[in-house]
């Protein structure tokens, strides 16, 4: 059987990180258009600097909870019949397990340089304009996939929806395209789908079935699942 999992920010939230379009989410400071986008990075890239640069210093204080743990477990079980992708730009899959993650929106503990498109992993702060260790060019910037921009990989991401038996989706609102859309896709390839999300998400219509409730509680219980029918 193969499981294609994707996750947003709803399964990091009990680490402590927040999400986007929650009451409490992420942008609630800060305008979406203020920072997601290239134009605004063009306009004020010391303000794009510090969200991303406090975002990343964050990673720090924050741990992997049981959702992410489970799905390393799913891996260790499943091994190349799990593709998982995240749209989620923290490190916390792979520090819960998981050693194949594709982060389709880019990570927060990488920097993409403009000049010469060399992505390097990155732990400090780009806010103070540091080179690229590449070309030496000082036009690094996060290395995150914001509005207009296309997300990475997306010829892999396709393929595997195409052959999945089970699609399942974890934490995330279905307003972001074109995440939002692998449910359907997936589903007209044949797939089962499944919603695991804390309420109902604009894209639970879509899937054959959909439970709601938090992602630390309802993923471990997925998962032991899927264990006790292999
Ligand atoms: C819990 C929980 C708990 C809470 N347990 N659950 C008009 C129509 C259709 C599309 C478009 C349109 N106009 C423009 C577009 C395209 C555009 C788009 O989708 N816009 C929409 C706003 C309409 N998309 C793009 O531009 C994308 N590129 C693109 O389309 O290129 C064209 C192309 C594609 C493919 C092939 C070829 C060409 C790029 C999108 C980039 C998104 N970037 C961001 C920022 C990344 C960097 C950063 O992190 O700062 O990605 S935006 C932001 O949203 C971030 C997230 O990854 C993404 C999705 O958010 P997510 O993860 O769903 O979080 P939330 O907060 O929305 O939801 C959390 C959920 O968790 C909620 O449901 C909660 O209930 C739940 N939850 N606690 C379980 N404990």
């Amino acid at each position: 059987m193969r499981v294609v999992v994707l996750t947003g920010a709803g399964i990091s939230a009990e680490s402590g990180v927040p999400t986007f379009r929650d009451a409490d989410g992420l942008w609630e400071g800060h305008r979406v258009e203020d920072v997601a986008t290239p134009e605004a990075y063009d306009a004020a890239p010391m303000v794009v600097h510090q969200f991303y640069d406090a975002r990343r210093a964050a990673l720090d204080g924050v741990e992997p909870n049981p959702a992410h743990v489970a799905l390393g477990r799913l891996e260790a079980a499943l091994g190349d019949d799990l593709f998982l992708v995240t749209q989620n730009i923290d490190d916390l899959h792979e520090r819960g397990g998981s050693t194949r993650v594709l982060h389709m929106h880019g990570e927060l503990r990488s920097a993409l340089c403009r000049a010469c498109g060399a992505r390097t992993e990155w732990a400090g702060p780009m806010g103070d304009f540091p080179p690229c260790p590449g070309c030496g060019v000082t036009e690094l910037r996060p290395d995150v996939v914001w509005f207009g921009e296309i997300p990475y990989e997306m010829d892999t991401i396709v393929a595997e929806l195409q052959r999945a038996d089970l699609f399942v989706s974890i934490g995330t609102s279905g307003a972001v395209y074109p995440a939002a859309g692998f449910v359907q896709y997936a589903a007209r390839h044949g797939a089962r789908t499944l919603e695991l999300n804390l309420v109902e998400s604009e894209g639970t219509s879509f899937f054959h079935e959909s439970r709601n409730g938090p992602a630390g509680t309802l993923v471990p219980a997925w998962v032991d699942e899927v264990l006790a029918q292999l």
